[in-house]
């Protein structure tokens, strides 16, 4: 199928390789700000001790596989991704159990590039190759009475050593409103820097939206549901005051305790000077329709 969307990154935009495979010991020399820190301190003192949290924030993002910072690269490698199968259900006129197989010889896998963010503080611009959420979308037949779409990680203990640790609901869940995942931008990715993806960066198939923090991209899908009313998302369900259901990159709307209007380049260091994020991680042109006459500080 045509793609609807005109890149206007360049290869002098990637991140290289090396940097991007080497970002968990670069950001991880950073103390401070990171996306565990918020959750509730039950399910802190619960699972982990006090002084291992800073180290989780800067380095984990697979939180199925465990939250020690090298957890994922360690365990998902023995997680099973051939075959693999999305069931897509809910207001669809061809429900069903799709083998990623058929799909993907149905659709034009292309490497597109975003400015990602990563981590909630650090650019990036990844490769990705992958084809277009809405591709699967239409391919499945998506009916008139659908509003929004749910998406669930695989949940398979055997596998998956972190889901033994209540430090979110398992499986984990997102979602999108339906204009947001027919958007061109709006990605379901198997692949990285012309590669497989890695099974720690969610193998076989992952969400990819360039225009909202990383968190809003789920790994290792294996349902896709269209809905009339909005989902749960994980990090709400943890945290409803600090994660909204829409998590826009917004650099006028600050995370209750830290600013997020600033970031650094991968790469460039812990003294370089930070740049200013950009409304929307630069993709405003793109997709600020979708929200016009929305307060975005009420719907964070
Ligand atoms: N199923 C699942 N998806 C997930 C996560 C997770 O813990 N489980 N972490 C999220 C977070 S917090 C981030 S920042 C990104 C990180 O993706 P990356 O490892 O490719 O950088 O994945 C997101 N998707
Ligand atoms: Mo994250």
């Amino acid at each position: 199928m045509a793609h609807r969307w005109k890149n206007r990154l360049t290869d002098k935009d990637v991140t290289p390789e090396a940097l991007w495979l080497n970002r968990r010991a670069l950001i991880g020399g950073m103390a401070g700000a990171g996306l565990l820190t918020a959750l509730p301190k039950a399910a802190k003192a619960e699972t982990l001790e006090p002084n291992r949290w800073e180290e989780i924030t800067a380095y984990n993002n697979f939180y199925e596989f465990g939250t020690d910072k090298d957890d994922p690269a360690r365990y998902a490698g023995q997680l099973t991704v051939k075959p693999w199968t999305v069931k897509i259900d809910g207001l669809v006129d061809r429900p069903g159990d799709y083998a990623l197989e058929d799909i993907l010889s149905k659709m034009t896998v292309e490497e597109r590039i975003y400015r990602f963010r990563c981590v909630e503080a650090w650019s990036m611009v990844i490769p990705w190759n992958g084809f277009e959420l809405a591709d699967l979308l239409e391919m499945a037949g998506v009916q008139s009475g659908a509003k929004y779409v749910a998406f669930e990680t695989l949940l398979r203990p055997e596998e998956m050593p972190g889901v033994r640790y209540p430090v979110l609901e398992w499986p984990y869940v997102e979602g999108l409103r339906l204009d947001e995942a027919m958007h061109p931008l709006t990605i379901l990715a198997t692949g990285i820097y012309g590669k497989d993806i890695p099974n720690q960066n969610g193998a076989p198939m992952r969400l990819v939206v360039p225009w909202k923090y990383g968190f809003k991209s789920i790994k290792s899908i294996v349902r896709i549901t269209l809905t009339d009313t909005q989902p749960p998302t994980s990090w709400n369900k943890a945290q409803a005051s600090e994660y909204g259901f829409y998590s826009n990159v917004n650099p006028e709307v600050s995370h209750p305790r830290w600013s997020q209007a600033y970031e650094r380049k991968v790469g460039e260091g812990l003294f370089a000077k930070k740049q200013e994020t950009l409304m929307f991680n630069g993709y405003a042109e793109e997709v600020a329709g979708l929200y016009s006459g929305m307060d975005l500080k009420a719907n964070f």
